[in-house]
């Protein structure tokens, strides 16, 4: 029996940013957690590039380019979809994330993942870099990790 993590190390990896426009006040909050975290685990300043795009709609279609690029290790998708501004909350928020998992599967790259869905801007403060955490450095740490995991399990199925 073998057990696996991966490891937090970033050193000599390429991560992509994605992060929408949209609720900047919130978005910006989530991009300096997630760089903050990548650069505190070892990932060159130099090798984050930062995507923006509109609206957390778009944030799949940004991340499926990125992977497909094969430049990057991993992905950070940064958004923020708040309720009480839009009666089609559910639509942009719920393929957001099917979209973005879709992403992950399809092109097996790590993609993080760091869309607030709020009822109302407090909320979504409180999860940028307020009381509750930040979202943002949450999914920078979870696509270093997968990064570093899969890694570990090509390396494994190389010498396999
Ligand atoms: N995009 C968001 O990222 N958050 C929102 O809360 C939001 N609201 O409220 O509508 C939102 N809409 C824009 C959407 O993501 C697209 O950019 C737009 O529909 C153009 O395709």
């Amino acid at each position: 029996m073998s057990e696996l993590q991966g490891s937090l190390e970033g050193k000599g990896r390429r991560f992509a940013v994605v992060v929408s426009r949209f609720n900047e006040l919130v978005t910006e909050k989530l991009l300096a957690g997630a760089r903050a975290c990548l650069l505190q685990h070892g990932v060159g300043v130099d090798a984050v590039d930062v995507l923006w795009v509109p609206g957390a709609w778009e944030l799949p279609a940004a991340a499926l380019h990125a992977a497909h690029t094969g430049r990057y290790a991993g992905i950070v998708a940064l958004g923020c979809v708040i309720r009480g501004e839009t009666p089609h909350f559910d639509y942009v928020a719920g393929e957001a994330a099917r979209g973005l998992a879709t992403v992950a599967l399809e092109t097996g790259l790590p993609v993080g993942f760091g869309v607030l869905t709020t009822d109302n801007a407090d909320q979504a403060l409180a999860r940028a870099g307020g009381h509750k955490g930040n979202k943002g450095w949450e999914a920078a740490l979870s696509a270093l990790e997968l990064a570093d995991l899969f890694a570990v399990l090509g390396e494994q199925h190389a010498g396999a």
